[in-house]
C-alpha cells in the first residue's frame, strides 16, 4: 500500500515539529517547505525528524511553493507558514500581511493550478488563530463569533481565514481552517510569553538570572499543549467535508496565574522580588481575555485537549531546568 504524504509549511516552527512528528507515527511520507538559504533551523528538522523530505520554498514565492508541490505530490497540505509574532507584527506590519496573510492566499492559488480540474483531490489546512477575535464580540468564542482583529498579524489571519473559505465555495477544495487559541510546548519559541517566564524561572531555579521582565500581566489566554493541537489539525483533513474548527480549551488563566504557577513550581510562592513590568513589552493594542469553545471540534472530530494548563506549565519549567543543566543553551 502507498503512504500518504503530507506538506507542511513552517515545518521549522513548534507546530511544524509536532505536525512532522504526528503524520510520521502514522505512516505519513511527510515533506516539509524550509525558507532562507541557510536556515539555522534546518537542523532542529534534521535532528527531531530525519525522515522528512525538506523542500526550498517560501509562502511569498509561489514559483517556489508549486515546486513543492510538483515535488512532493502530496495528498494533504498544511499551511502553518507565518510570521507568528504578534507584537513584531506592528513593527513590520507590510512585511506581515505578505507573509501571514497574502501568503496564504499563494499557497491556495499555487494548490489551485496544482490540482487543475481535480481541486478536492489534496485536502489543504489552514493556521488560523484566535488572535482573529481580539476584541472579544462573544464570550466564549466559538465558529461563528464575529471577527475584530487588533494586530496587524490578527488582520492578517483573518484575510487567510476568509481566503481559505472563499477557496472552498468558489472551487470546491477541500479547504478547512483550524481557529486554534494559544498553544504551547518546551519547543515554543522564547519570545512568546509562556516560554518566556519558563525559561526564566528555569535560569532563576538555577542562580543564572534573578530577573524576569515583563509587559501586561492582566491579559489572559487559554492555553493548551501543541502536541493536542496538531492533532485536532490531522483529524480536520479526514473529515468527507471541508469545515471551520475552534480548537481551545476552554479555560482562561492570566499572565499573573502563568507566573505563579511557574514559581511555585521551583518552590517560590512570593515571586515578586524577581519580575519587574517594563512598558516597552505592552502592546499598542491588547487582546485582554481570550476563551474559546471547542464544542464542534469535540462532537464532530471528537477531539478533547489531553494537558491542562498548570501540567504544560510544569513540563515547560522541567524542559527548561533540563535543557540549561545539559548546557544546551
Ligand atoms: P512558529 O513561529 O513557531 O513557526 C512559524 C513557521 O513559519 C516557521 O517554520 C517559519 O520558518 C515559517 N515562516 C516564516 N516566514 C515564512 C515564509 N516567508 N515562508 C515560509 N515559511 C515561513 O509558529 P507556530 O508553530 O507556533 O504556529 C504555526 C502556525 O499556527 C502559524 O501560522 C501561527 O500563526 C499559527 N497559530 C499558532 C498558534 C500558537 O499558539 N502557537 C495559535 C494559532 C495559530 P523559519 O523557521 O524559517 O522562521
Ligand atoms: P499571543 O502570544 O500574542 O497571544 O499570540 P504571546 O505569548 O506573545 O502573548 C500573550 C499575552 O502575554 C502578554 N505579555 C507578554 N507577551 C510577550 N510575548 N512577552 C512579554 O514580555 C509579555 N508580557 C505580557 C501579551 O501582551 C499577550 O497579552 C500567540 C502567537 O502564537 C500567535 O501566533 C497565535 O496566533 C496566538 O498566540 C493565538
Amino acid at each position: 500500500m502507498t503512504k500518504p504524504r503530507a506538506l507542511i509549511t513552517g515545518i521549522t516552527g513548534q507546530d511544524g515539529l509536532y505536525l512532522a512528528e504526528l503524520l510520521l507515527a502514522k505512516g505519513y511520507e511527510v515533506h516539509g517547505v524550509i525558507r532562507g538559504q541557510n536556515n539555522p533551523r534546518r537542523e532542529l528538522v534534521e535532528q527531531l525528524v530525519p525522515q522528512v523530505h525538506q523542500h526550498n520554498g517560501d509562502l511569498t514565492d509561489m514559483s517556489s511553493l508549486m515546486r513543492a508541490l510538483t515535488e512532493a505530490q502530496p495528498d494533504e497540505v498544511y499551511n502553518l507558514g507565518a510570521i507568528s509574532f504578534v507584537a513584531y507584527s506592528w513593527e513590520n506590519a507590510a512585511l506581515t500581511s505578505d507573509v501571514t496573510g497574502k501568503g496564504v492566499l499563494t499557497m491556495l492559488e499555487a494548490l489551485r493550478l496544482h490540482t487543475g480540474d481535480d481541486p478536492g483531490r489534496v485536502r489543504f489546512y489552514q493556521a488560523s488563530s484566535s488572535e482573529m477575535f481580539g476584541k472579544v464580540q462573544e464570550t466564549p468564542q466559538r465558529e461563528t463569533t464575529l471577527l475584530w482583529p487588533r494586530s496587524p498579524y490578527g488582520v492578517s489571519k483573518v484575510f487567510g481565514h476568509y481566503m481559505t473559505i472563499n477557496y472552498r465555495e468558489s472551487y470546491g477544495m477541500h479547504a478547512s481552517s483550524g481557529i486554534l487559541f494559544n498553544h504551547e510546548s518546551p519547543r515554543r519559541g522564547e519570545e512568546f510569553v509562556t516560554r518566556k517566564v519558563t525559561k526564566a524561572v528555569a535560569k532563576i531555579h538555577l542562580g543564572l538570572a534573578d530577573e524576569l521582565v515583563l509587559g501586561n500581566l492582566d491579559a489572559r489566554r487559554d492555553w493548551g499543549f501543541a502536541g493536542d493541537y496538531v492533532e485536532a489539525m490531522w483529524l480536520m483533513l479526514q473529515q468527507d467535508e471541508p469545515d471551520d474548527y475552534v480548537i481551545a480549551t476552554g479555560v482562561s488563566h492570566s499572565i499573573h496565574d502563568l507566573v505563579d504557577l511557574a514559581f511555585a513550581h521551583i518552590g517560590i510562592d512570593d515571586w515578586s522580588r524577581f519580575v519587574r513590568q517594563d512598558e516597552r513589552f505592552r502592546r499598542p493594542a491588547e487582546v485582554d481575555t481570550l476563551v474559546g469553545d471547542a464544542t464542534k471540534a469535540r462532537e464532530r472530530l471528537g477531539w478533547e485537549p489531553k494537558v491542562d494548563f498548570p501540567a504544560l506549565v510544569r513540563m515547560m519549567v522541567d524542559a527548561d531546568v533540563e535543557a540549561l543543566k545539559a548546557g544546551w543553551k
